[in-house]
């Protein structure tokens, strides 16, 4: 049976160019700062985003927990969104590990944060209250529908963090999509930002990593909080040749995902049963409403599931599907047509 996976871009497997420079990598000891090959992903890395430095680290939860870590002290707060992947799906780290405070204010639908939102949650200096630190936001914004934040936001924000004296955190997990799906530099949505920590193992396909870029005072700092965690690696230049790869060979073709993600949505959202905007789908990922009275979001990715074609059921009537490498415009059309017949069978 044919299967057509859209359950994430975090599904992707490596690339035949990315297998040979795995096996082909100059590798040391990446604790004592000697693996070359992490030491070239982390300078080309921290170049593409307008960064001064960057760390290698397996995760785009733990680049995300060791920014707040490296901007935070116990009892700090962070200022994000309800709809964050930090507050929703990095099971609590921030508090748990970091005895950092969360402030939620809602997300607009465009992702953002209101900038006054951020500026009434700022705490006065008063005993009572922990110390506002940090802003965080998220580009693309996963749980709204993978928006991309526009340049002219991100330095609106940048401004208000400098103003107030807090920093500026980015969860950049797809900005590469962002950039794509603007035509703008990577550089340009990041370097507005005092962090932004990024995934080479969604939409980019490399097997494992993440990056924390930032000034080189921050990454020293980020430097120590891996290890605090457990996460300094070896030898893991086998791991970093495939996001060079990533970063060099992958970045353009995510444009190919942002079309078959808006083919997809045009179709579902004409499908008797399922609901959802399709001039709101401008990246990879498309979240639509099951409203077909016999069946629940679970019961429909079940059933499609049966039939060769995965999503996930995020919500009682919500599901989601993620465009990415492996998909081709023959797997949309098969899948529209799956989701068809399913719907029609109910
Ligand atoms: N997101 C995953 C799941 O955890 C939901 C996905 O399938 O989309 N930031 C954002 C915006 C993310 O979407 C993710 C992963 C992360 C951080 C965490 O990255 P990893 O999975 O590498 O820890």
């Amino acid at each position: 049976m044919e299967l057509v996976d859209l359950r994430s871009d975090t599904v992707t497997q490596p690339t035949p160019a990315m297998r040979e420079d795995m096996a082909r990598a100059a590798v040391g000891d990446d604790v004592y700062g000697e693996d070359p090959t992490i030491n070239r992903l982390q300078e080309l890395a921290a170049s593409m985003v307008g960064q001064e430095a960057g760390l290698f680290v397996p995760s785009g939860t733990m680049g995300n927990l060791i920014a707040v870590l490296a901007h935070c002290q116990r009892g700090d707060e962070v200022i994000l969104g309800t709809k964050a992947h930090t507050y929703l799906y990095e099971a609590g780290g921030i508090s748990a590990l970091g005895s950092v405070h969360s402030c939620q204010i809602p997300n607009q639908p465009d992702g953002t944060l209101a900038l006054e939102a951020i500026e009434a949650a700022i705490r006065p200096d008063d005993a009572h209250h922990p110390i506002t630190r940090l802003i965080t936001l998220e580009n693309t914004h996963n749980r709204c529908n993978g928006t991309p934040l526009s340049v002219a936001y991100m330095q609106r924000a940048g401004t208000l963090a400098r103003r107030c004296g807090l920093k500026l955190h980015v969860d950049g997990a797809r900005l590469f999509n962002a950039a794509v799906a603007l035509g703008v530099p990577a550089a340009a949505l990041a370097a507005p930002a005092d962090s932004v920590a990024f995934c080479l193992s969604k939409g980019l396909a490399a097997p494992v990593g993440s990056l924390v870029c930032g000034s080189v005072a921050f990454i020293a700092r980020a430097r120590r909080m891996r290890k605090q965690i457990g996460g300094g690696m070896r030898q893991a230049g086998v791991l970093a040749a495939a996001g060079i790869v990533a970063l060099e060979e992958m970045v353009a073709r995510l444009a190919e995902d942002h079309q078959n993600a808006r083919d997809l949505a045009r179709a579902l959202a004409i499908t008797d049963g399922l609901r959802l905007d399709p001039d709101r789908v401008y990246t990879n990922i498309v979240f639509f409403d099951v409203v077909h009275p016999a069946l629940t979001a679970a019961a429909l990715a079940a059933k499609l599931d049966a039939r060769g074609v995965r999503v996930l059921a995020l919500g009682p009537r919500s599901l989601r599907a993620v465009t990415h490498y492996h998909i081709t415009a023959d797997d949309i059309a098969w899948t529209i047509d799956t989701i068809r017949s399913v719907l029609g069978a109910c």
